[in-house]
């Protein structure tokens, strides 16, 4: 018999490659979503899995609702994605954020716990829970500073996984995913950002493009590898958080100049701070400028992940390099917008 998962947070970028892998595997899916005026399952049509998906009402804020759902539909895994996941937003709405991020994932625990425990249970960690970071790299053992309600919110419910795993034998697995792009990646996310200013500055709908800090570090990596760590965490043995990662770090100004370089555009850096500006070598036209509206109140300077725990356990690694991302998203954003999609 097909095994069952309910996936949160099925619209979403991992959401819909995850809904993906699992179909392929012969999973039944049933796609956990919020109700809002419209089911916007364009990610699942994209990747044409739309229609293999059985959608199911589920509010992270309404406990009964999260309980019910477990009880009816008898999963055998539930991957929690659901999250009011912009770290921005966060500054702005802490405690919605608290709300959702934190105690979502609580409820779905304690919903197992009651109705099941036997069900597995995948919790959506991030590597902004490192936050100001004790060290470079980080990994499974690198102590946590969160910056941001988002982290905080992250990090309780990363705690309460271990410890639902550890207090009632759960099968419960946190996964620290560092930053995964994709084609599929929400517009407000500074990557996708870039690529899609960028494919509109090509074709000429767009002038230049706001940024807030260009000197932030990430660790970015290609969601659709993301998704099958998640799925394996949910196979193994013994349930074990893992760290996610690429073990690269890369600047937002360097995302920048390389997704100006895919359609044949160099970059120039001149000023400092919010006076700085990126021009066009060729050109001399202003292409990037500096917003202070898009500073955070504290920011995360550098993420960079180990996954030698990940590759050692679950025999994972990451394959898209950096540069490879970028031509994928750019090449993408040119195409959809070319043709009006
Ligand atoms: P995403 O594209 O922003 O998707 C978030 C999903 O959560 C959406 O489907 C959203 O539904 C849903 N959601 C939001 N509030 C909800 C609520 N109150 N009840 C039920 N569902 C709700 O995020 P993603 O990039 O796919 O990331 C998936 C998860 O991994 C998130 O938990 C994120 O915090 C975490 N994470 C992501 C990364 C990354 O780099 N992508 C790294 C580490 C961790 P709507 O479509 O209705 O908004
Ligand atoms: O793309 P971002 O908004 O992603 P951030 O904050 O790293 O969070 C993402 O990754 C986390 C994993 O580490 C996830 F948990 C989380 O859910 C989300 O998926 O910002 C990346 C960096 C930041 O330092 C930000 O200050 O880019 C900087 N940045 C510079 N200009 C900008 C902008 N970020 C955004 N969103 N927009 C800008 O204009």
């Amino acid at each position: 018999m097909s095994k069952k998962a309910l996936i949160t947070g099925i619209t979403g970028q991992d959401g819909a490659y995850l809904s993906k892998l699992l179909l392929e595997k012969g999973y039944k899916v049933y796609g956990a979503f919020r109700r809002t005026s419209d089911l916007h399952i364009n990610r699942l049509k994209f990747l044409g899995v739309a229609d293999d998906i059985e959608y199911v009402p589920v509010e992270l804020l309404e406990f009964t609702n999260i309980h019910r759902t477990v009880e009816k539909y008898e999963p055998d895994e539930i991957y929690n994605l659901g999250a009011q996941s912009f770290v921005a937003l966060s500054f702005e709405q802490p405690v919605f954020t608290a709300d959702v991020t934190g105690l979502g994932p609580l409820r779905v625990l304690e919903a197992i716990k009651d109705v099941n425990p036997a069900i597995r249970f995948y919790q959506a960690s991030s590597s902004e829970m490192f936050g100001k970071a004790a060290e470079t790299p980080q990994n499974e053992k690198t102590p946590f500073y969160p910056r941001s309600p988002y982290a905080i919110a992250k990090l309780f419910a990363h705690w309460m996984t271990v410890n639902y795993r550890e207090s009632y034998g759960l099968y419960a697995c946190s996964g620290i995913l560092f930053n995964h792009e994709s084609p599929l990646r929400g517009v407000e996310f500074v990557t996708k950002k870039i690529t899609q200013s960028v494919a509109r500055v090509k074709l000429g709908l767009q002038k230049s493009i706001s940024l807030g800090n260009l000197d932030a570090r990430r660790d970015w990596g290609y969601a659709p590898e993301y998704v099958e760590a998640i799925w394996l965490m949910l196979q193994q043995k013994n349930p074990r958080d893992y760290v996610i990662a690429t073990g690269e770090t890369h600047s937002v100004r360097e995302f920048v100049e390389k997704s100006f370089a895919e359609i044949g555009v160099r970059i120039k850096w001149s000023g400092k701070g919010v006076k700085e500006k990126g021009v066009d070598k060729a050109t001399g036209k202003t292409l990037v400028s500096v917003n202070p509206k898009f500073f955070r109140p504290a920011e995360v300077d550098i993420l960079k992940g180990d996954c030698s725990k990940a590759k050692k356990e679950l025999r994972w690694s990451p394959k898209t390099s950096f540069g490879e991302l970028i031509g994928i998203m750019v090449k993408h954003d040119l195409d959809v917008i070319s043709k009006g999609l």
